[in-house]
């Protein structure tokens, strides 16, 4: 099977979309992320830029983490995930998130992080 390539268009099971890009060979990248959903009501959703690196050395389905600080609101989301590919050449990335929301104080600390996961997928077009 080919290396698991990072780079180019993702969607994943939410609608959200990104890009990946690589200015230069290596491990790290860059590129934009547009969320399809935001927590709170009547926020308009901008597209937001990303960056991140990946383990390119030690494996063909390589380890990755990036950061989206979002552009429309106070807010970052780190990513951490693996690109695996199946027999058929088909990529997919395996990611868990954390999102980091400002706590107007320390004691609020406890509630400013929210976890989950994302299967991101090529889109069809
Ligand atoms: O909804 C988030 C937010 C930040 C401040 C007000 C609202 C920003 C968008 C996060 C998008 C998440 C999902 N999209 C996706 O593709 S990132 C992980 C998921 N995968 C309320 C207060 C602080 C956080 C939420 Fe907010």
């Amino acid at each position: 099977a080919h290396k698991c390539n990072l780079i180019g268009n993702w969607t994943n099971e939410l609608g959200s979309n990104m890009t990946i890009v690589k200015p230069t060979p290596g491990t790290i990248f860059t590129g934009s992320y547009f969320t399809a959903v935001t927590v709170e009501n009547g926020t308009v959703i901008k597209e937001s830029f990303l960056y991140g690196a990946e383990d390119d050395q030690h494996s063909d389905q390589p380890v990755f983490g990036f950061v989206v600080n979002w552009s429309f609101t106070v807010s970052i989301s780190d990513f951490i995930g693996q690109c695996f590919v199946d027999g058929e050449g088909v990529e997919k990335l395996e990611t868990m998130w954390l999102l980091r929301a400002k706590a107007d104080s320390s004691g609020d600390n406890w509630k400013a992080t929210r976890v989950g996961s994302n299967l991101f997928f090529r889109p069809n077009k």
